[in-house]
């Protein structure tokens, strides 16, 4: 019998390719779904894998829901996507933000060490933990020091130390993969990379004619989610419990992303984008640019995906 996965966040990007990524090795995979009032779009990303999944409602607030799959399931892995994932956003709901994003993860921990203690941990950590803080060589790496920026960086650091304290105190396989930006055609439409392919096209096709950004300085180390969702897994099959971080080693300005993004559709970015006051964050992650020496040394991963393929990619699905 194969292994078995229990994913937090099934229903999103990540979650998703990493669905189909962990039935096409032969898991058994099982995964929460929120309770919302729109049932029909809330699958939408797994609809084709439904028949291959076990969905149950839960959420990461309702320490009730963990227990019951926990003790259920018994999963040999459990990867914990769940997140209010957007940044931004962080800075409009806080309090949800951290309840879910550093306080979720907690319930999760103190459910595992009861329920299922030799299940392996995988937590979504992020570059968004670095803030604005760089090595001489301008890359970010596992020793680089970490000041966040935002509500979501944050709490998204809180439980990034939760998980090295309880692997220390208690002993749990628990592993952080520190994953740059990736992105797909299923990332969500107010994230910027699908915000600038799916305008940009709608301009080609003269359906609108203008584009609202915030800040288009800020630089990103865009990878692709389908490579990022293989990271995760070898990060658990790991000899053991370790922090990785994921990345491709380069990056790019967002009006960098405008410019070919339009210029692949003939048209120049700057007739049609408008900087928008609304869009610019409070505060702001100006410069990321990972470095995964390590997990390609250790994990033995790298991308498969250059940078191009992914915007192809993106542009042809919108197209
Ligand atoms: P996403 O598409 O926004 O998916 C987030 C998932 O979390 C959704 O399934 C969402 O469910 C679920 N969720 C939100 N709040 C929840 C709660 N209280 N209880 C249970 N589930 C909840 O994000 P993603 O891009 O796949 O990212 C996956 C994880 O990696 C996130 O933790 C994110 O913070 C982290 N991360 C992402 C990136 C990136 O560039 N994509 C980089 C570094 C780290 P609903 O659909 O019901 O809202
Ligand atoms: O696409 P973004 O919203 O991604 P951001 O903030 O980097 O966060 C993503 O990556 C993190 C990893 O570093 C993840 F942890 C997190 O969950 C999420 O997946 O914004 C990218 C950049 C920012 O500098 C933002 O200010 O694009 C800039 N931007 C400019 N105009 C915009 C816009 N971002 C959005 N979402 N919308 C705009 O109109």
């Amino acid at each position: 019998m194969g292994k078995k996965a229990f994913i937090t966040g099934i229903t999103g990007q990540d979650g998703s390719y990493l669905t189909e990524h962990l039935l096409d090795l032969g898991y058994e995979v099982y995964g929460f779904a929120r309770r919302n009032s729109v049932t029909e779009h809330q699958q939408t990303r797994i609809e084709n894998l439904m028949n291959n999944v076990d969905l149950t409602y839960g959420d990461m607030l309702d320490q009730s829901s963990i227990d019951k799959l926990l003790k259920r399931v018994n999963p040999d892995e459990i990867y914990n996507l769940a997140a209010q994932s957007h940044v931004r956003i962080s800075f409009d709901v806080p309090q949800f933000t951290v309840q879910t994003n550093a306080l979720g993860v907690l319930n999760l921990l103190e459910s595992v060490k009861i329920n299922a203690p030799n299940a392996k941990i995988y937590q979504a950590s992020s570059s968004e933990m670095f803030g604005n803080s760089r090595d001489a060589d301008n890359m970010q790496r596992e020793t680089t020091p970490m000041h966040p920026v935002s509500p979501y960086g944050c709490a998204k650091l809180f439980s990034y130390s939760l998980i090295r304290n309880y692997r220390k105190a208690f002993k749990l396989f628990a592993s952080n993969g520190i994953l740059f930006n990736h992105e797909s055609p299923r990332r969500g439409a107010n994230f910027v990379t699908t915000k600038i392919i799916k305008n940009a096209v709608l301009i080609s096709k003269g359906k609108i004619n203008t584009l609202e950004l915030g800040n288009l300085d800020s630089k990103r180390d865009w990878g692709h989610s389908k490579d990022y969702v293989r990271a995760m897994r070898l990060i658990l099959n790991h000899t053991e419990p370790d922090d990785f971080v994921i990345s491709t080693g380069e990056t790019k300005s967002i009006r960098d992303l405008c410019k070919i993004v339009f210029s692949k559709l003939n048209l120049n970015y700057e007739d049609h984008v408008k900087i928008n006051p609304k869009y610019v964050r409070p505060d702001e992650l100006s410069y990321l640019c990972g470095d995964c020496s390590k997990s390609k040394k250790i994990l033995g991963w790298k991308p498969k995906y250059s940078f191009e393929e992914l915007v192809d990619e993106m542009l042809e699905y919108f197209l």
